[in-house]
C-alpha cells in the first residue's frame, strides 16, 4: 500500500501559541481531550487571552504547575505527527468489512460445550447458527491464546497454542472452516503490546542477561523504579526482579514488548503470517498505539498524571515511531492476505485517527476510540446517567469529519466496559426502548457496527454485592488500591463496581435454565441470576424483544445499501430528537430517534416504514426510534 505525500503542520517550538497547538491535528485531539477530562468547552483555549500564550510562559503562569519537560513533551510529541490528514481521499474501493456486521465473543464467557464453567471453542461453534440467523458477517474472538489468565487472555504465553480451557487447535481449525462455509469471517485478537511473564521470550530474557531476548523488552537496573510510570491496573507500571526492574503498562504479568528492537518486530510479524496462513481474516490489534515508547523512558508528567489518571501516558499513547511500525506490520504481514486490521486505540483522537486510518496510509483499516463511552469529566468509575446529547454531538462530528476521509467503528460495548443501557438509564421499564434505541443508531450510522456479545439482548449491569464476586484484576486491584488509601469497602465496593469490567463478562444467556444454559458446571464468573428475565430462547419467539429488533434492522442493512455504504447527512432535529439520512443510489432513508426518556411530538414523513420502536404515529416515545424509507 502506498504511501501519499501529505502536507506537514508548521513545527512546533516552544514559542508557539496555544492557538498554534490548537491548530496542529494532534495539538487539537490533545487539548481537546485534555478539556473534555476537564469537563470544560474549546472557549477556555480559544479565547483571545489563553490562545496567545506561548508554550514556554506556561511554567511561569502556572506558578510550575505545568513542568518545562511537559513543554517539551508536547513539542515532541506533536513534532512527531505533522502529517495533515488528506481531507478526502479518493474513493477508496469498497472492502468488505465496511459493509459487515461483527460481533465480538468474550470466549471465556460465551458458551461451555464440556461443562468446565469456561466457555470455549466448541461451545462458539455450536452457536453459529444462532449468530449466522441474527445476521453476523464476522466474528471478532478475545484472545484464545495459551495463557495464565492473569487478565483473561490478554497476558498471552504462546502465540501458537490455544488456551487449554479453551479446546485445541483443531476445534480453532474448525471453526475457521465453519465460518467460512456460512461465508463468515473471523478476526482475531492480537496482543503484542506486551506478552505473559511466562512467554518463553521474557523467561529467556530473565534467565539470561546475555540472551538475545533482553530487548525484546523494557529492563533497567537500579535501587528505585525508573520512572514514575503508574499502570492502568494501579500501582507503579515497574516490578522488580533481583536488580533490576521490567515494564509493565497493565498487570504485573503482562510485560510490555520493545517495538524499537526490529528482531522482535520480525517475530511478531512471522506470528501474523502464521495466523492469516490458517484462514484468519485480521485482526484487531490490541492497544496498539502505546507500542512505541519515547526514547529513554522519560518521567511521566505529574499535571497530566493527575488529569488523565495514569502517569506517563504522554509517552507512549502516540510514540515518535508509531505510523513507521504500523506501516511495516502492515507491508510485511498483513497485506500479503488483504487482512483486515482494526487497532484499539485508547486516547486517539479525531485527527490522529485520520493519521492512522486514511486508506492512503497504510497502517491501520479501522480504529476503535474510546471518547465517546464516557461524557465530558466523568471516568468509567464514575457512578453518573450517561447524556445521550453528548453521544449525538460526539458521533455527529465524528462521522463528517472523521467519516469524510476514513471509515468510523460503531460500538457501545466491549469486554472493558459496562453495560451502555445502565450507564444510561437503569430504569427496568425502559430497558427494551434503550436496547433497541441503540440497536437504531449503532446499526444506521455509517460505518462498521460491533455488537458485544449480549448486548443483543438488551443485557444490563450485574447486581454484584461484594468485591468477592468479581474476577477482573484492573477491579481487584482498584479495590486494594483504594482500601489501601483509608477508603471504607462500601466507598470503594461502590466505585468499582460502576465501572468494573466483570458486567460485560458473565455468561451469555442461552436460555432459562441454570446459568442460563452457559454451562453444566459452576461458570468462573457468576451473575445475578438474570437469564431467568432476559434470555436467547425467550427473546427468540418475543416479537417484541431487543434481539429480534437487531435481526430486522441487521436484514435492513442486507437489503438497503444506504444504510451500509450510503452518505449521511444530519437534519436539525428538535432538543431530545436526532435526524439523520442515509442515500444511495437515489434511495433514501431517514432515521429518527428520541435520545430522552420523554414522548417527543415527530410529525410523520411520507415513504414506507422500515422499522419502529415506541412510535404512535405522529410521536415518538421514551428511546423511540423509527426508520422510513422516503425514497
Ligand atoms: O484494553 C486497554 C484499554 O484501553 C482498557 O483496558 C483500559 O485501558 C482499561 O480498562 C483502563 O481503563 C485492552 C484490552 O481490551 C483489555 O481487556 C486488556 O486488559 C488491556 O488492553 C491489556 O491487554
Amino acid at each position: 500500500m502506498r504511501r501519499a505525500s501529505v502536507s506537514k503542520a508548521p513545527l512546533i517550538t516552544p514559542a508557539s501559541t496555544i492557538a498554534e497547538v490548537w491548530q496542529h491535528p494532534l495539538g487539537n485531539d490533545v487539548l481537546a481531550t485534555i478539556l473534555r477530562q476537564l469537563g470544560r468547552s474549546p472557549a477556555w483555549v480559544t479565547n483571545p487571552f489563553v490562545s496567545s500564550i506561548r508554550l514556554r510562559s506556561l511554567p511561569r503562569l502556572s506558578f510550575g504547575r505545568v513542568s518545562e519537560a511537559f513543554v517539551e513533551t508536547i513539542v515532541r510529541m506533536l513534532n512527531n505527527h505533522r502529517d495533515i490528514p488528506a481531507r478526502v481521499v479518493a474513493e477508496a474501493p469498497a472492502q468488505w468489512w465496511q459493509s459487515a456486521v461483527f460481533y465480538q465473543i468474550y470466549p471465556r464467557s460465551f458458551m461451555d460445550s464440556d461443562g468446565d464453567g469456561v466457555g470455549d471453542i466448541p461451545g462458539i461453534i455450536s452457536k453459529l447458527d444462532y449468530l449466522q440467523d441474527l445476521g453476523v458477517d464476522a466474528l471478532w474472538l478475545s484472545p484464545i491464546y495459551d495463557s495464565p489468565n492473569d487478565d483473561n487472555g490478554y497476558d498471552i504465553r504462546d502465540y501458537r497454542e490455544i488456551m487449554r480451557e479453551f479446546g485445541t487447535m483443531a476445534d480453532v481449525e474448525r471453526l475457521i472452516d465453519e465460518l467460512h462455509a456460512r461465508g463468515m469471517r473471523l478476526v482475531m485478537d492480537l496482543v503484542v503490546n506486551h506478552t505473559s511473564d511466562e512467554h518463553e521470550w521474557f523467561q529467556r530474557a530473565l534467565a539470561d542477561a546475555e540472551s538475545p531476548y533482553r530487548d525484546y523488552y523494557f529492563f533497567r537496573e537500579g535501587a528505585t523504579a525508573p520512572n514514575n510510570w503508574t499502570s492502568f491496573f494501579s500501582g507503579s507500571a515497574w516490578r522488580r526482579f533481583d536488580e533490576e526492574w521490567a515494564l509493565h503498562l497493565f498487570s504485573s504479568k503482562q510485560m510490555d514488548l520493545n517495538w524499537d528492537h526490529e528482531p522482535m518486530r520480525r517475530e511478531v510479524h512471522d506470528m501474523v503470517r502464521w495466523w492469516l496462513g490458517k484462514g484468519v481474516d485480521g485482526f484487531r490489534l490490541d492497544v496498539i498505539n502505546y507500542i512505541s515508547k519515547d526514547p529513554g523512558l522519560p518521567e511521566g508528567d505529574p499535571l497530566i498524571g493527575a488529569l488523565m489518571g495514569y502517569t506517563g501516558v504522554e509517552h507512549y499513547f502516540a510514540g515518535p515511531h508509531l505510523h513507521e511500525y504500523l506501516h511495516e506490520m502492515r507491508t510485511e504481514a498483513f497485506d500479503p492476505f488483504e487482512a483486515v486490521s482494526i487497532g484499539e486505540t485508547p486516547g486517539v483522537g479525531s485527527n490522529l485517527g485520520k493519521l492512522l486510518t486514511s486508506p492512503d496510509r497504510g497502517e491501520l483499516d479501522m480504529i476503535f476510540s474510546f471518547d465517546h463511552l464516557e461524557t465530558p469529566g466523568h471516568t468509567r468509575f464514575d457512578d453518573y446517567h450517561y447524556d445521550l446529547g453528548y453521544l449525538r454531538d460526539w458521533w455527529q462530528n465524528w462521522q463528517l469529519d472523521y467519516g469524510a476521509t476514513c471509515w468510523p467503528t460503531l460500538f457501545f460495548e466491549n469486554h472493558d466496559n459496562p453495560r451502555m443501557i445502565s450507564k444510561i438509564n437503569p430504569d427496568p421499564a425502559l430497558r427494551v426502548a434503550l436496547g433497541k434505541l441503540l440497536a437504531v443508531i449503532q446499526l444506521t450510522l455509517r460505518g462498521t457496527p460491533f455488537i458485544y456479545q449480549g448486548q443483543e439482548l438488551g443485557l444490563v449491569n450485574v447486581a454484584f454485592t461484594s468485591i468477592d464476586q468479581l474476577r477482573d484484576v484492573e477491579s481487584i486491584n482498584l479495590y486494594r488500591e483504594l482500601r489501601a488509601s483509608g477508603e471504607s469497602d462500601t466507598a470503594v465496593f461502590a466505585k468499582v463496581l460502576a465501572g468494573s469490567r466483570d458486567h460485560s463478562r458473565t455468561p451469555m444467556p442461552w436460555d432459562s435454565s441454570p446459568h442460563g444454559g452457559f454451562t453444566t458446571g459452576t461458570p468462573w464468573l457468576d451473575g445475578d441470576g438474570d437469564f431467568a428475565n432476559v434470555n436467547v430462547a425467550d427473546a427468540s419467539v418475543d416479537p417484541s424483544s431487543v434481539l429480534n429488533a437487531y435481526r430486522e434492522l441487521i436484514a435492513l442493512r442486507r437489503t438497503h445499501r444506504a444504510l451500509t455504504l450510503g452518505g449521511i447527512r444530519f437534519l436539525p432535529a428538535a432538543t431530545g430528537l436526532w435526524c439523520w439520512e442515509r442515500e444511495r443510489d437515489g434511495e433514501r432513508i431517514r432515521i429518527e430517534v428520541n435520545l430522552t426518556d420523554a414522548p417527543i411530538s415527530v410529525p410523520v414523513v411520507s415513504g414506507s416504514h422500515l422499522f419502529a420502536s415506541g412510535e404512535n404515529g405522529g410521536r415518538l416515545g421514551a428511546y423511540g426510534a423509527r426508520v422510513t424509507l422516503v425514497s
